[in-house]
């Protein structure tokens, strides 16, 4: 039996509610408890302060509603400037026949969002249904069990669980991600074919942190997309 446990820890202040750290797993049932406890202890001390409020979720899985899919191939472009990994990115958005001053222009400015931007590319439309909030990708892990990335977060591990999910969603052609930890500089571009990371995407400190999903509404419906993207149960082989 499979669980899908999912943390989400907050602070108050000023009357409001503040996110301070978010993170979700696919686990067997023998590997619940301490699931739980670790996911509990990541909620309770983050860099960007303590919590005061911490919702666990725990839900039970049905094998027949998983999907699994293959880890994406992985490729890293190293380069030595920030300016020169945003070329690289404009540079495959127009191989891909995109608008890369509009996609770029959404990807340099600060949006502190929780989820991803929603971009039909057809139209240079958003899809989300609330522009603060963004689209959270949810439900997906890895199929094998390792401790080392619950204790800590692996920026890696998780982009690739959560850009493999997301680009075999209806309609996606592809997503690209920049980090909000102010000391992650690689981003990524994903499609089916490769996840490819480029080392730097933005300067060292800068709190700007944002996904853009690319998603052709000539392809699928806006709601099926949403709907494998929040709620499908994935898990991912590597
Ligand atoms: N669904 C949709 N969007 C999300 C989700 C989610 N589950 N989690 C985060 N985001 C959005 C949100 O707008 C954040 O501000 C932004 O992504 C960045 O989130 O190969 O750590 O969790 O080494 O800071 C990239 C790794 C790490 C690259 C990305 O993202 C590599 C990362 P963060
Ligand atoms: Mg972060």
């Amino acid at each position: 039996m499979k669980y899908s446990v999912k943390m989400r820890a907050s602070k108050k202040i000023k009357d409001r509610q503040i996110h301070i750290s978010g993170a979700e797993r696919i686990v067997n049932e023998d590997h619940l408890f301490e699931t739980v406890e670790f996911l509990q202890r990541r909620g309770m001390n983050h860099e960007k302060g303590s919590s005061d409020l911490i919702h666990i979720k725990i839900e039970r899985i049905e094998e027949k509603d998983l999907l699994r899919l293959k880890a994406l191939e992985v490729e890293t472009l190293e380069v030595d400037t920030v300016q020169e990994g945003l070329e690289n990115m404009k540079n495959i958005l127009e191989t891909f026949g995109l608008n890369s001053d509009y996609i770029l222009n959404l990807f340099s400015r600060e949006h502190h969002m929780r989820g991803a931007i929603l971009l039909d590319v057809q139209n240079y439309q958003r899809l989300e249904e609330d522009f603060s909030r963004g689209i959270r990708v949810s439900y997906m892990d890895y199929e094998v069990f390792s401790k080392a990335t619950l204790v800590k977060k692996d920026h890696f591990r998780e982009a690739l669980a959560l850009a493999t999910k997301t680009v075999y969603g209806p309609g996606v052609m592809g997503e690209l991600c920049i980090s909000d930890d102010p000391h992650y500089q690689t981003g990524y571009i994903a499609t089916r074919q490769k996840y490819l990371r480029i080392t730097k995407l933005k300067e060292w400190g800068s709190e700007k942190g944002i996904r853009i999903i690319l998603f052709d509404s000539c392809k699928a419906s806006k709601e099926a997309c949403i709907d494998y993207l929040k709620n499908k149960k994935v898990l991912i082989i590597e």
